[in-house]
């Protein structure tokens, strides 16, 4: 790497010549960020060849995470930080008069993913190479990530995201290694050596070129592989229609989530997972053949990480391979493939729950479907031989069922290993959603409690605060982040307080600047920072936030000298395309922040802004500006949540009702240091499964509650006529399936709970200092020493 600032102008400074050819004082900044990251990659390769070179000879078990979504962010500053180079550079670049901040901001995120789920499995990618584990990542190279949001009129439009334009600087494409996918076509069955095989012929070729990008660990020597699939034509098209061909082959990489709401779209979505499963274990495959004669012992040396249902093809995929390329009897290869796979669940919502029908299937996948129906009679026979002529318990465990396919089923059924994200998400699995087969599997059952990498949410995305924490207790936390727990001791340290308080204050003041860049809102950093950024849906209650604030807004409108702490709401979020009740959401937040920024009397107390486009890198920013934490679910429905430990890592204060990881963040900071309310997960389930709740009653008998869902309605937002009826009709007639209007019952007193506490500066900082403290656990290094320990059988390599 670099010895000195000297070296390292010297070298930039040449790159930059080299690759744009003109003077240096010419070139724009988003020549001199490619730049520095095409000097990045070099300097890497060696250490990324070396990896590369041990793993495939070192004989030791690799885990390779199969995922639809990497919700990557931007990699320039995270890379320098994990090279332990980024201020050097700095300096170096500002010696040259360049801001690397700035360069970095040329990034266009990586955004391959929707929410949780992707941004778990960046998290992922990061600890396992920061612990020097063997692990990699497969997904998709989609062209287009998740859809830019504008907002227009308060409603969210939806723009193709193009952050492969200027090209990506991270991947190196691999033709060489290229396979191919075959779709459509038939079966035709054959006798050989006096055994019936299978071979799937007429097929649609599909060539998966891999782009690798190198995944950096924290000051080690370890670089590990993120590869993504493109998805082009094969060279020598048999088909009739070449044009067709191309373009069909082409969409099966250009969007994340193609809408699925006709039959083209759904089998676009199934493409695309097969198509990653069976690029992802031919490659697999061909690496572990280098080492190893034969696949009887693949499980040894392999594990396969399925991330949600969306890659469960893989098990039908490797039966295929060890059966019908390997010529493997079924009961061996069965046995092979499921100490080869484990699952993990991320939702517990049916409509969330992946089943697909088998006139799609079939024709696709001719003899993944045939594999499919065969591990389904095989079940199914077993089930009977246990539960015999109990003909509807076997059928609510079928794998195929009324003519569809229950991926969760099949994932279960062909995985060892089956995990939840949260302690009462695996409960949840294990005693309700998915007891029968807990029932009958219940080893394969466990947890593994969600965490981050501190690294990017804390040391990069928080500098001011990891600057005080590091001078309070040295750097041990930025490997060892269970160490964080020794700020416990400045908790009532009056100076640690008082930094923390500034630290906190500099960072809402960088947000509020660049809230008014973007939108000429001046927002008060005095006021709480109330901040809820998270995928829209129904479930996460973003509705519940907003009829708070149309409370307030209510009570200083009766008495302007209503008492409370001015308070700035901030929301984020992205409504899927589809989803339309999530889109009027959207427009409401927007309609109470023009109602409410606008009242000459209110907005000097209350603000509300919608930050348009939410997206990893924003969140950076957001994150460490934050006072409260909103993680208001209805309880059971939340897997676990991880923006509530971001949060947490940076000091902010949850406020969440008993659902997902805030139950294990209330156990460890203790139930002074958070605010929880509502219902509980099992009194949910209760109504769920009991009746007994009828909104009309929260509506008729409480009059603060009756006048904000009557104002979504009643002209006291000009000019929205039936606009929110769709939100009014949610809560009264369709009988308030999330609990909203309970919920608000008990939201607005623990409100008032929460700016009581912010007005005792010392007790709140104590709390933050405490919520700081405590986050350590929440560390994706643990979650993936679990994964490794329990889970994949893995341990370190070390790379030279
Ligand atoms: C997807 C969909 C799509 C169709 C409409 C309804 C719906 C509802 C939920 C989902 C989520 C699918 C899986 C997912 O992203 N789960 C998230 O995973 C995170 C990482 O484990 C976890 O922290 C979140 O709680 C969980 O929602």
């Amino acid at each position: 790497m670099f010895q000195s600032k000297e070296q390292f102008k010297l070298i930039f400074l040449q790159k930059l010549q080299m690759m744009y050819g003109k003077r240096f004082e010419d070139t724009t900044v988003s020549e001199q960020y490619h730049a520095l990251g095409q000097l990045v990659r070099e300097q890497i390769s060696a250490q990324w060849i070396e990896t590369n070179e041990k793993h495939r000879t070192c004989k030791r078990k690799q885990v390779y995470y199969l995922s639809i979504e990497f919700l990557l962010g931007r990699m320039l500053g995270n890379n320098l930080l994990n090279l332990g180079i980024r201020d050097l550079c700095e300096e170096a670049l500002r010696e040259i008069g360049i801001s690397l901040v700035e360069l970095e901001e040329c990034e266009i995120d990586a955004g391959l993913g929707n929410g949780g789920l992707g941004r778990l499995a960046a998290c992922f990618l990061d600890s396992l190479a920061s612990l020097n584990l063997p692990g990699h990542g497969c997904g998709i190279r989609y062209k287009h990530g998740l859809f830019d949001q504008k907002i227009v009129n308060g409603y969210q439009v939806e723009l193709p995201e193009q952050w492969l334009t200027h090209g990506n600087v991270w991947e190196v494409r691999r033709a060489d290694e290229a396979v191919d996918v075959k779709f459509w076509g038939e079966v035709e069955a054959y006798r050989e050596n006096d055994h019936l095989k299978f071979r799937h012929i007429g097929a649609e070729t599909i060539t998966a070129v891999p782009y690798d990008m190198p995944i950096i660990g924290y000051k080690t020597s370890t670089v590990n592989t993120l590869r993504l699939w493109n998805a082009e034509a094969a060279p020598y098209p048999t088909h009739k229609n070449v044009l067709q061909y191309k373009r069909e082959t082409e969409a099966v990489s250009e969007f994340l989530y193609p809408d699925d709401t006709n039959d083209e779209g759904k089998i676009l979505r199934l493409k695309q997972q097969y198509f990653l499963v069976a690029a992802s274990l031919r490659s697999i495959i061909n690496s572990y053949r280098k080492q190893y004669p034969d696949l009887s012992t693949l499980y040894q040396y392999v594990a396969i990480h399925i991330n949600d249902t969306h890659p469960v093809l893989a098990i039908p995929e490797l039966m295929r391979i060890l059966v019908d390329e390997e010529s493997i009897p079924w009961d061996e290869a069965w046995e092979i493939t499921t100490k080869t796979i484990s699952y993990t669940n991320h939702t517990t919502l049916s409509e969330a729950l992946e089943r697909w029908p088998v006139p799609i299937f079939k024709p696709l996948l001719p003899r993944i479907f045939m594999i499919v129906e065969e591990i389904n009679e095989r079940f199914c026979r077993e089930l009977w031989d246990i539960y015999t002529g109990e003909w509807d318990h076997i059928e609510r465990m079928a794998l195929i069922s009324h003519g569809v396919i229950r991926m969760a089923h099949l994932a279960i059924v062909g995985s060892h290993s089956i995990n939840g994200v949260a302690k009462i998400h695996t409960e949840i699995l294990k005693h309700r959603e998915m007891n029968d087969f807990y029932v009958l599997f219940p080893n394969r059952f466990n947890n593994k409690t969600n965490g981050i990498t501190h690294r990017r949410w804390l040391l990069k995305a928080n500098p001011q605060l990891s600057t005080l924490i590091t001078d309070s207790i040295g750097e041990k936390w930025i490997t060892e982040p269970e160490e964080l727990r020794r700020l416990e001791h400045f908790a009532d340290n009056y100076s640690f307080k008082e930094q923390l308080m500034n630290v906190k204050q500099k960072r809402k003041e960088i947000l509020a600047s660049r809230i008014y860049n973007q939108t000429g809102l001046k927002i008060d950093t005095q006021s709480i920072f109330d901040v809820q950024v998270k995928r829209l849906h129904a479930y996460k209650r973003q509705l519940l936030n907003v009829l708070h604030i149309m409370h307030l807004y209510n009570k200083l409108k009766e008495n302007p000298n209503y008492d409370i702490h001015p308070r700035t709401f901030i929301f984020g979020a992205k409504a899927s395309p589809g989803y339309h009740y999530a889109k009027k959401i959207i427009k409401l937040i927007n309609t109470v922040a023009d109602k409410v920024n606008h009242d000459p009397v209110i907005s000097n107390i209350l603000k509300v802004v919608f930050i348009e486009n939410y997206r990893v890198s924003i969140a950076e920013e957001i994150i460490p500006a934050t006072d409260v934490s909103i993680q208001i679910s209805t309880a059971s429905k939340e897997a676990s949540g991880t923006g509530n430990m971001k949060f947490m890592m940076n000091g902010a204060l949850t406020l969440g009702t008993l659902d997902g990881a805030n139950i294990e963040i209330g156990d460890a900071v203790g139930k002074e240091n958070i605010y929880t309310f509502g219902l509980t997960s099992d009194e949910v389930l209760n109504y769920y499964e009991n009746g007994g709740y009828r909104s009309t009653d929260y509506y008729h008998h409480n009059k603060p509650i009756q006048m904000v869902v009557d104002q979504l309605v009643n002209g006291f937002f000009p000019k929205t006529g039936t606009e929110f009826e769709l939100i009014y009709d949610s809560l009264l007639v369709q009988n308030d399936e999330f609990f909203v209007l309970k919920d608000l019952l008990a939201y607005i007193p623990i409100q008032q709970e929460v700016g009581r506490g912010y007005g005792k500066k010392s007790d709140w900082y104590r709390k933050s200092t405490l919520n700081i403290s405590k986050s350590g656990y929440f560390s994706s290094d643990r979650t993936i020493k679990e994964y490794a320990d329990g889970i994949w059988g893995l341990s370190k390599v070390l790379v030279k």
